[in-house]
């Protein structure tokens, strides 16, 4: 390839979801010219690839959006509560559209390889079409649920019948009538999903390695007078929630859950489980994310609701989670545990009876082969670290982010990693990211970027990059948060437990959003204290 094949940009995006859609915003109202790199064929990310049946979004629309335009804010109309995936997707059109961001989108091309050249300092970032081009900063908003996985069983190609993956679900959607569907996990996606092809399929059997626990999300249409009430106080709401725990402003628990009386504890629970929202019921009290007995007392009333709903009782015991509530990231769903009452839905016991294989003509278990005409696989990601690595990211003398990180992610704020000049990353592991509403988030590193790289042009500086130092400190902290609370005790993707092999490592920043965000504030306000800026 010559000189004159490679294209110039100020700087090279990768991802068109929320936070390359507004990182574009940002740095274009900038000056700069900036190029987005996006695999799907239009943009909306996660919302763009998980379309599978019942697929919504935990946060509320009024709360799940961004705050950075006020006409936005006031002319979007959201239709329910928690809005469908393709609500979600239409929105994310309708902010392109507003806001011209296709022009600088370049749509079905994913990007291969990102090279520091510590001369021209700047990055030289290839596609799998071999295109190129050079660009002072490279920020990868590749989101952190992107990189899908399968799971490690043999025979996955033997199947005959249809297979799917909840996150690469096809475009036309999937018709089940009169089908035996055989469908692994049951995270979100499993739980989402499951009650809506329960009733398309002939027949359902759901393979379960952990259970989830999950709230009723109680969705409805938006009623006018909370949409109206909602614009009124846009401006008041956001600020709550930037400076909340989770990016959802709820009550602040002032009572642990262990000093009410038995009765008294659970009117909080059940008015929690009433509300259908997750952030009321993890901060009903104040340490159930850090006492266990505190936690039993949650669990042992989410248990006793199953049992309740659930009308074969053995089957209820296997849908009751052992792992501390919270621990892993809690569900909200639509009739899911009143799914199994169906004559047609069948709970297979992974902890009993292992998978095997995927066979010819279905799954086979450590006890029988079970045969179907098709199979979901709602078995998740690679999360947090999975879209970062994936990409051949050298940084400068060669330095490797995947080998880098091979023991685990090291970054600074979540943002940044020392020997990577000019990498951002948009909600990176070591900042809230997914223990968040994840717009709040978003639009909080996408902000921090953009004034960074401002400062950078400012001050005629060119390069910005974390000390190892603050990156340690950094890291220690994430760890030291971590281990206060109860979230190291689950087999979690935020611990890195679903892929063979990966570290076990808590990678997102546990000490809430609010918190956070005053720390990059001081940051920024230090003159970016903790990174080396350089002429
Ligand atoms: P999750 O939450 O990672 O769920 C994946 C599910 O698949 C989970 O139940 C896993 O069991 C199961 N799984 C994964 N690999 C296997 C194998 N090899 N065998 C059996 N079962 C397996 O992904 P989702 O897509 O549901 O949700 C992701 C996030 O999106 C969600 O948390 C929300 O933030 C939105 P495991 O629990 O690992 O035992």
């Amino acid at each position: 390839m010559s000189d004159s094949d490679i294209q110039t940009a100020d700087a090279v995006i990768v991802g068109a979801g929320f936070s390359g859609m507004y990182l574009l915003h940002r740095l274009r109202e900038m000056g700069l010219k900036a190029i987005v790199f996006e695999a799907g064929t239009d943009v909306g990310g996660t919302w763009y690839w998980n379309r599978y049946p019942g697929a919504r979004v935990d946060v509320e629309s009024l709360a799940y959006s961004y705050s950075f335009s006020s006409d936005l804010e006031q002319q979007f109309e959201w239709k329910e509560r928690y809005p469908t995936q393709p609500e979600i997707l239409r929105y994310a059109r309708h902010v392109a559209d507003r806001f011209d961001l296709r022009k600088d989108i370049v749509f079905r091309t994913r990007v291969t390889a990102a090279t520091w050249n510590d001369d021209a300092r700047d990055w030289l970032i290839r596609t799998e079409y071999g295109e190129a081009v050079t660009a002072r900063y490279f920020i990868m908003a590749t989101g952190c649920l992107s990189s899908s996985k399968m799971p490690e069983i043999p025979g996955l190609a033997a199947f005959k019948g249809a297979t799917y993956h909840t996150a690469h679900w096809p475009h036309e959607g999937v018709d089940f009538t009169g089908q035996r569907v055989g469908i692994i996990g049951t995270g979100s996606s499993g739980v989402q999903s499951i009650p809506v092809i329960a009733e398309q399929a002939l027949d359902l059997t759901v393979f379960q390695r952990t259970p989830s626990y999950s709230l009723p999300a109680r969705n409805r249409k938006l009623r006018p007078h909370e949409v109206t009430d909602m614009k009124a106080r846009y401006p008041e709401f956001r600020q709550e929630q930037r400076e909340s725990g989770a990016g959802v402003p709820v009550p602040i628990p002032t009572r642990s859950a262990l000093e009410v009386a038995d009765a008294e504890r659970d009117a909080v629970y059940e008015a929690a489980w009433e509300s259908g929202s997750l952030v009321n019921l993890l901060s009903s009290f104040t340490d159930l994310a850090v006492s266990q007995d505190a936690n039993d007392t949650a669990k042992r009333w989410i248990h006793r609701k199953i049992h309740e709903i659930v009308e074969d009782q053995a089957v209820a015991d296997d849908l009751c989670p052992e792992y501390p509530f919270g621990t892993k990231r809690p569900c909200l769903d639509t009739n899911y545990f009143e799914t199994y009452n169906r004559a047609n839905v069948h709970l297979v016991n992974l902890q009993r009876t292992p998978l095997v294989e995927v066979t010819e003509k279905g799954i086979r278990t450590s006890e029988r082969e079970y045969e179907f005409d098709a199979i979901v696989y709602a078995t998740g990601f690679d999360a947090m670290t999975g879209s970062l690595t994936n990409v051949d990211i050298r940084g400068r003398d060669g330095l490797s982010l995947r080998e880098t990180w091979r023991a685990g992610p090291r970054t600074y704020l979540g943002i940044g990693s020392a020997g990577f000049p000019n990498l951002f990353m948009i909600t990176g592991p070591g900042s809230p990211s997914v223990l968040s509403n994840m717009v709040v988030s978003i639009e909080q590193h996408v902000d921090f970027v953009a004034d960074a790289i401002g400062h950078l042009r400012e001050q005629g500086l060119t390069t910005i990059e974390p000390t190892a130092e603050a990156q340690d400190a950094w890291v220690d902290h994430v760890n030291e948060i971590a281990s206060h609370t109860l979230y190291p005790k689950a087999n979690s993707w935020y611990m890195g437990a679903n892929v063979p092999g990966k570290p076990r490592v808590f990678m997102p920043y546990a000490g809430g959003v609010g918190e956070y965000r005053k720390k990059c504030d001081e940051v920024a306000a230090k003159g970016y204290e903790g990174f080396a800026l350089a002429v």
